[in-house]
């Protein structure tokens, strides 16, 4: 396992037989239209493509992946496999164990700074989107002569990064994010539309479950930490499902004068808890890294499993403490 160079990584990719795209566990619009551009790109060239991932890939970002013609996988054989926007094996969820160790994938693309690569890499932490460091990617491709960035491709790649910006908002935003997405739009692609889609276009069901959030939030630190948990029961009771809790954590997060906001998710099993870690500069990273999990300096990701609700909170709330927000 190495460190690929920006040359050799366009070169795999150039070369790339059939290739089976793995993405990571809970599926977020980064690794969703990440995959999707790749999708389009190798398509194009005339490949079987198949993506792969844990979990469904829900409702909400369902329209990333719709016109794709993308084959069922039958197994590896022959075909290239990549990993993209997943920093570790154990963010493969299900998928781990027949893609990490010996079967690890031929190469990984990441921008996850504290990530544990599995197989040939490229990472650069600081890119705000693996949509992001794509778009360079495919841009050194240009001008080696050949031709990426179809609209197909832009309009994935520009999802990614209004996904993990939080629509051109959080602070990973840097002038050259903003300058891929100019870029992006420079070709013809409608970025209103694109994140009136992610944004602006939620079920009943989403907006049950952030009313439910809004309703329950609870805050500690006097204000500058808040938080919601969302129990199975509550699902159940409010008419919502898990996945329609994908943006619960910025309904906390929006609360003024909070600096670290989290949601408990319980999972199907009872008494385990998918915990979403937000702030507004604290590294929450490391709170997540604490229980096993990771992700972003301000935001992450782990889970607490065997526990009741309130000792899930304390814990949670003790290591943010210990940040000193
Ligand atoms: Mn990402």
């Amino acid at each position: 396992m190495r460190k690929l160079t920006l040359d050799e990584l366009c070169l795999r990719l150039q070369t790339a037989k059939d290739p089976v795209i793995l993405i990571h566990k809970n599926p977020d619009g980064d690794c969703v239209g990440s995959a999707a551009a790749l999708a389009h790109y190798f398509l194009g060239r005339g490949e079987a493509v198949s993506i792969r991932c844990a979990d469904p890939i829900p409702a909400r970002l369902a329209h990333l992946t719709a016109g794709l013609r993308l084959t069922p996988y039958a197994g590896r054989e022959g075909r290239t496999v990549l990993a993209v926007d997943v920093a570790s094996p154990q963010q493969l969820g299900t998928l781990e164990d027949e893609f990490s160790g010996d079967g690890a994938p031929d190469f990984m693309i990441d921008h996850h700074e504290k990530g544990t690569p599995f197989a040939d890499h490229y990472v650069v932490g600081e890119a705000a989107a693996a949509g992001e460091l794509l778009f360079t990617v495919f841009r050194h491709m240009e001008q080696k002569g050949s031709s990426p960035l179809t609209l197909p491709v832009a309009e994935a790649l520009f999802a990614s990064i209004s996904s993990d910006t939080g629509c051109f908002r959080f602070s990973n935003c840097t002038p050259a994010t903003h300058m891929a997405a100019a870029h992006l739009l420079s070709l013809g692609i409608d970025g209103g539309l694109i994140n009136h889609a992610l944004y602006e276009s939620k079920t009943m069901a989403e907006i049950a479950a952030e009313g439910f959030v809004a309703s329950h939030m609870q805050t500690a630190a006097n204000g500058r930490i808040a938080y919601a948990a969302i129990s199975n029961a509550d699902m159940a009771e409010g008419g919502f499902e898990r996945q329609d809790l994908d943006t619960a954590v910025d309904i906390v997060r929006s609360l003024a004068g909070v600096a670290v906001a989290f949601v408990l998710k319980e999972a199907p099993q009872k008494n385990t808890w998918r915990v979403s870690l937000r702030s507004v500069g604290a590294d929450v990273a490391s709170v997540a890294a604490h229980f096993g999990g990771g992700g972003h300096k301000m935001a992450a990701g782990c889970t607490l499993a065997d526990i009741p609700v309130d000792g899930a909170i304390s814990s949670v709330l003790e290591q943010i403490l210990s940040l000193s927000v």
